[in-house]
């Protein structure tokens, strides 16, 4: 679809203000909120994600893409909350030890608050120990991990490894490009989903099936 494309392209290009407004048009035109950060916000990451690989483009144009797919994103938030989105439990929601991609977890805790579901945002650099203190303070149900680096990946077995020595009734939930099912199973978290929505929806699930 041609704005989607148009949106894609100035995400691409840092045009944070121009990406807001033709969000909110294209909003305003009846495209769901799910298929304009899918195909418009998270295809243009994508692509800037590929040349960054390639080299064709570095770190200043990368934060000023990353800042304008945080503008779109903005615009969408309301528009991606479920109506009966009322206190359905709480997660403790952060990036890593040593990991300062914050674009993913931030998508993570629209859609987890999006379900009802309070959370408990730590940022990003996070220690295991920071985690596991986190949740026995909030009294959390869920800790939820995103790790962006290869190398940053191994903290969440900590996480694991803390939970299960200390002997919480906290489920693990952890995603990112990196992480895949083989490594949650490997380390023994809970759950590996591949997207916010899916975090969020499996996330809710755990916490109904906790009500039972
Ligand atoms: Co970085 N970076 N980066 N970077 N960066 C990657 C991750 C990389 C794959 C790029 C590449 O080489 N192709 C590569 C990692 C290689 C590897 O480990 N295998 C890389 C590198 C090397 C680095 C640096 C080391 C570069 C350097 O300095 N030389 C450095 C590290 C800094 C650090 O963290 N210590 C670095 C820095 C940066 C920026 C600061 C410039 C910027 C981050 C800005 C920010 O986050 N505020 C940045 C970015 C933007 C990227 C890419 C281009 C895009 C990541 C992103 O935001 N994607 C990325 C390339 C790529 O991934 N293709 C890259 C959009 C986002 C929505 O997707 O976070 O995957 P993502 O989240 C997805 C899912 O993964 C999932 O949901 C989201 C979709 O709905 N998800 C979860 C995420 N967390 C979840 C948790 C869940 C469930 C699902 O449950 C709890």
């Amino acid at each position: 679809m041609e704005k989607l494309n148009e949106i894609s392209e100035l995400l691409q290009k840092g045009r944070a203000k121009n990406v807001a407004i033709l969000v909110q048009e294209a909003l305003d035109e009846g495209i769901d909120a799910k298929v304009i950060l899918s195909d418009a916000l998270l295809a243009g990451m994508g692509i800037v994600g590929e040349k960054f690989k390639k080299e064709e483009v570095f770190v200043p144009e990368v934060l000023i893409a990353a800042r304008a797919m945080n503008k779109g994103v903005e615009v969408l938030k309301p528009y991606l909350q479920d109506s009966d989105s009322q206190g359905k439990g709480k997660a403790i929601l952060g990036t890593v030890k040593g990991d300062l991609h914050d674009i993913g977890k931030n998508l993570v805790k629209i859609m987890l608050e999006g379900k009802g579901i309070e959370v408990i945002d730590l940022g990003t650099d996070v220690s295991a120990e920071t985690f596991i203190e986190e949740a026995k303070k909030n009294n959390a149900d869920i800790i939820c991990c995103s790790a962006l680096l290869t190398t940053t990946m191994p903290e969440m077995k900590r996480v694991v490894e803390l939970v299960k020595s200390e002997n919480l009734d906290v489920k693990i939930m952890i995603g990112g490009a990196p992480v895949n099912q083989d490594f949650c199973d490997e380390i023994g978290a809970d759950y590996y989903t591949d997207d916010a929505a899916s975090a969020a929806d499996v996330a809710k699930s755990i916490l109904e099936e906790a009500k039972c």
